[in-house]
């Protein structure tokens, strides 16, 4: 496929932003080529600056879950313009943003609206040093939660794909308060917490990694986390920036029935704007300032037209009482049909997947933790993104991320991707 626009602005963003864009895997490194560039989305494409149109499975990386677009969203997000795009004071959208989201998640008693999903980890792992006067906090290999300091440890996503899992500029002795195991590894979970669970602030946790592809929690995984953290005074932190409001209204908690201390969550409560929130037990929250000592504020945070985006994709996906199942039927159609083409093809792939996130990895081992997302053939990854890309199926430019699936994807769509599946499959 020709793109000499894309290219041109490509050439221009080089010379003016680190690696031409603005968050790493973006630049499409991991799969070699020149990166998309997207001047427009409905439905469930893309459109490039030279005018091709792709069926995306990456969804801005996790908020587009009612696809690109959606009319009554970017409605709200007019009117909501309208009256104004920041005050910088308390306004009505938050308390409504912030009604729904404590409605869904009974584990959140208070919440605390920030712009990313960064701001919200790192604020709720502040907040857990408080409250427990304890400094060092647990995270899983190939975890990810955005890039604070205290989490560019063994971290997954861009760290995993770039080969470098943990980033210079990290303070040594900030990065010996990380302490990192394996995801789904129950053993080195008690064993750790045996040793050292009494300097532990916080455990940190992805309830389904999805950044180092999607991987699920085996069977008690996060109940014997849950068990652990309690019985040593640990916060137990669920990030679901990814999960939140993705694999069920309640997210992975309401899916796996497990209420954790705090909730971290970001992308799909911000509609495709730039929101994230922590929240959780009241006696932890009240300790935020202004009612409590530990410090974090932001200009943007609660923002009124980010609110309304939030509210009104909320309020859609409440609207419909199906719509998680006609989600998880949508991903079970491109995960069946995917399958069959490898197996027609002669191919080896492991497909995970759960609601409507799924990742095939070019591996015939069950893949439950970094070391076995790692088997991977991430060679074989690029080479079937880039037949995908040149047939108009956009994959997340890394075999570490999640595909989404949207509201919006047809199945004609779906059924177009595994036709050319097959086809990629056999030349692979
Ligand atoms: N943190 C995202 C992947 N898990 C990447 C965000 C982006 O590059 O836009």
């Amino acid at each position: 496929m020709d793109r000499p626009h894309s290219h041109t602005y490509f050439k221009k963003a080089q010379a003016l932003m680190p690696g031409g864009v603005n968050s790493p895997v973006r630049a499409f490194k991991a799969v070699g080529d020149e990166p998309i560039v997207v001047t427009r989305a409905k439905g469930d494409r893309l459109y490039d600056a030279d005018g091709n149109s792709y069926i995306d499975y990456c969804m801005s990386w996790g908020p587009m879950i009612l696809g690109h677009g959606p009319i009554k969203v970017l409605n709200e997000i007019r009117k909501a313009v309208r009256g104004g795009t920041s005050f910088g004071t308390l306004c009505p959208n938050e308390v409504v943003l912030a009604g729904l989201i404590t409605a869904a998640y009974p584990s959140v008693e208070r919440v605390r609206m920030v712009s990313s999903g960064t701001e919200a980890t790192m604020s709720a792992v502040r907040l857990a040093r408080a409250y427990t006067k304890r400094d060092k906090i647990v995270k899983f290999e190939g975890g990810y939660h955005g890039h604070a300091d205290q989490f560019l440890i063994k971290a997954g996503s861009g760290l995993t794909t770039l080969g470098t899992p943990s980033s210079p500029g990290v303070p040594e002795a900030f990065a010996a308060t990380t302490l990192t195991i394996p995801y789904n590894n129950i053993e080195a979970a008690k064993q750790l917490i045996a040793r050292q669970g009494n300097e532990i602030a916080a455990l940190i946790v992805e309830p389904v990694a999805g950044n180092i592809g999607t991987v699920t929690p085996q069977d008690g995984f996060l109940e014997t986390l849950r068990e652990l953290t309690a019985n040593s005074g640990i916060v137990l932190i669920f990030d679901e920036v990814i999960t939140g409001f993705r694999l069920s209204l309640s997210g992975a908690q309401g899916y796996y029935k497990i209420q954790p201390d705090m909730t971290t969550l970001g992308k799909i409560i911000g509609g495709g704007l730039p929101v994230g929130a922590y929240g959780g037990r009241k006696d932890i929250m009240e300790l935020v300032s202004p009612e409590g000592p530990v410090y974090q504020a932001g200009t943007l945070s609660g923002n009124p037209v980010a609110m309304a985006a939030g509210i009104a994709t909320l309020r859609e996906i409440q609207s419909k009482p199906l719509f998680y199942k006609d989600l998880e039927k949508k991903t079970q159609h491109l995960v069946y049909g995917l399958n069959d083409a490898a197996r027609l093809a002669g191919k080896h792939i492991t497909i995970n997947t759960i609601a409507s996130l799924l990742t095939p990895f070019f591996t015939d081992k069950l893949v439950r933790d970094l070391a076995s997302a790692m088997t991977s053939d991430t060679k074989q990854y690029a080479r079937f993104f880039h037949l995908m890309f040149e047939k108009g199926v956009y994959l997340p430019p890394s075999q570490f991320e999640a595909h989404f699936i949207s509201q919006a994807h047809t199945a004609r769509d779906i059924d177009r991707t595994i036709r050319h599946a097959y086809d990629a499959f056999k030349k692979l």
